[in-house]
Order: C-alpha cells, then structure tokens, then sequence
C-alpha cells in the first residue's frame, strides 16, 4: 500500500508527464508553422515519449493497487517569439520535471518506501538525458544567432534524429 504523499506526488507526477506532452506538441505544431520541420519532429517524438513515462507511472501505480486521479490537464501556451524561446521553455520545463521526479524520490526515502524508490531510478536517468538534449539544441541555437543557414542545417540534423523508443514499452 502506497503512503498518501507518494500517492499524491505520483498521481500529480501523471499529470505533469501529459502535461509535458501537450507542451511538446504545441511547440512542435509552432515549430511546423516556421516549415522547421526537423526542430518539428523531434517535439513531437518528445510527446510521444511524455506519453509513455505517463502510462509508466499509471501502470506501477496499477500494479501497488493504487487510487489513480484524473486531473485537468493545464493548456500550454501556443506562440513562442523564436525558436530559441521555445527551446529555452524545453529545457526550463524538463529541470522542474527532473527537480519534481527527485522530490518523490525523496519522499520514498523518508517513507521506507523502496519499490517506490527503484522505480523511480529509471526517471532519475530519463531526466539526465531528457536535460542534456535540451540543453545541447538551446547552446547551438545560441551559437546560431541570426544565421538562418546554420539554423536550417540544424533543423536537417534534428530531422534524422532517431524517433521516441518509450513509446514501445507499453
Ligand atoms: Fe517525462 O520527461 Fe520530459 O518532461
């Protein structure tokens, strides 16, 4: 049986992973009204990927026979100032994301809560990538500045990144 504050963190933990999803997907439906189609597909292989450590969490809570909550998923917004805007946002969102899965982490912690804890073990890696990647796209667009060439050789970069793997698990 699931403490009341881990069910709480991991119910809330849902949320925020479909909310993660709706926020890749209206950066990358953004990124195809630019024609950056590779800076396009690679957000919407991240929601794909959001969707997958969503259902992660609700099939571990599943199996701890635990109550599952189905709040309202908040609207992310829709209209970023340039494409380094939106990644900036990106990258901001996964560090509350990783700084939210350690919060639970340290919940399990306290409550001797060890499934909990090794399960969690798996996001703790996630995050480390899901950060770095972020973070790689935002440093080259900050290299790019204004240069619209390099820009269109990075989206071409991005296109030919391999798609979401999450997704396969479930
Ligand atoms: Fe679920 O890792 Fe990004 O937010």
């Amino acid at each position: 049986m699931l403490h009341t504050d881990i069910l709480d963190l991991l119910n809330r933990q849902i949320n925020k992973e479909f909310y993660s999803a709706y926020l890749y997907l209206s950066i990358s439906h953004y990124f195809n009204s630019l024609h950056l189609n590779g800076f396009e597909q690679w957000t919407k292989n991240q929601a794909q990927d959001e969707l997958a450590h969503g259902l992660r969490i609700y099939n571990y809570m599943l199996e701890r026979q635990a109550a599952i909550s189905f709040d309202a998923i908040s609207s992310p917004d829709r209209q970023w100032d340039s494409p380094i805007d939106a990644v900036l946002e990106v990258y901001n969102h996964e560090c509350s994301i990783t700084r939210s899965i350690h919060d639970i982490l340290k919940a399990a912690r306290e409550h001797n809560d060890y499934s909990t804890e090794v399960f969690l073990h798996w996001f703790v890696t996630e995050q480390i990538e899901e950060e770095s990647m972020a973070d790689k796209v935002l440093q080259k667009l900050k290299l790019i500045g204004d240069n619209g060439g390099a820009l269109l050789m990075l989206d071409d970069q991005l296109q030919k990144t391999p798609p979401a793997t999450d997704m396969q698990a479930f």
